[in-house]
């Protein structure tokens, strides 16, 4: 059994940071009751500065019957994919792996397939075509830092996020006002994961506080 404390709330400021150097054991599972979504916007603030091979996982979730229906990553070379019903949808935007914070958010909708990457509030990247008609499965399992093979597990090192993350918010719509998400904006809960409120199940990650707001 591997020991791990609960967290039903944690303050604002509360932030998660992963270990160097790359590793399954560190990971934070996010128990949320997840609908079947036609439509999502996961959003996220991150900071790292890791670069090399593999790619990082800032949230994956899965489901019995597919491990990759919702994935938000970077790649070795510090861009930005998702992944939606096991296909990939790989972005134009870079420069992840900069050092500094950065809000980022990946919305779908499945009238179309349109999809968008917003960096910092602002749209980075968009499209039309992908899954269009698909539907991510409800009651999976979130899980952040690792990308899950299985449900709740299969990791791969090489797979982890390093770095700090916070502010995860997840809804089943991509009609979010994302600008005022990243600006701190008091109504910025997830309907489906609303970072304030999702009990946190947390394996091997520091944590520390800074008002990343207070800036604003
Ligand atoms: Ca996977």
């Amino acid at each position: 059994m591997v020991s791990h404390k609960k967290v039903d709330h944690v303050d604002k400021t509360s932030i998660f940071r992963l270990p160097s150097p790359k590793t399954t054991k560190s990971y934070v599972k996010l128990q949320a009751a997840t609908p079947a979504m036609t439509a999502m916007t996961a959003c996220l603030r991150a900071k790292t500065a890791f670069t090399g091979n593999g790619s990082s996982h800032f949230l994956s979730y899965a489901v019995g019957s597919m491990d990759n229906a919702f994935l938000f990553a970077y790649n070795g070379n510090g861009v930005i994919y998702s992944l939606v019903f096991n296909a990939i949808k790989d972005t134009s935007v870079s420069k992840v792996h900069d050092g500094a914070w950065h809000h980022w958010c990946f919305s779908w909708n499945n009238r179309g397939g349109k999809w968008t990457v917003y960096k910092d509030g602002m749209p980075a990247a968009a499209g039309t075509g992908f899954q269009a008609d698909k539907t991510i499965p409800a009651n999976g399992v979130w899980i952040v830092g690792q990308d899950q093979d299985t449900v709740g597990g299969g990791f791969d090192a090489t797979q982890a996020y390093v770095g700090d993350i916070t502010s995860i918010n997840v809804w089943n719509t991509d009609n979010v006002n994302v600008a005022a998400v990243a600006n701190c904006g008091d109504n910025f809960g997830g309907n489906v994961i609303s970072w304030y409120d999702v009990s946190k199940e947390i394996h091997e990650v520091s944590t520390y506080r800074e008002d990343l707001c207070k800036l604003k």
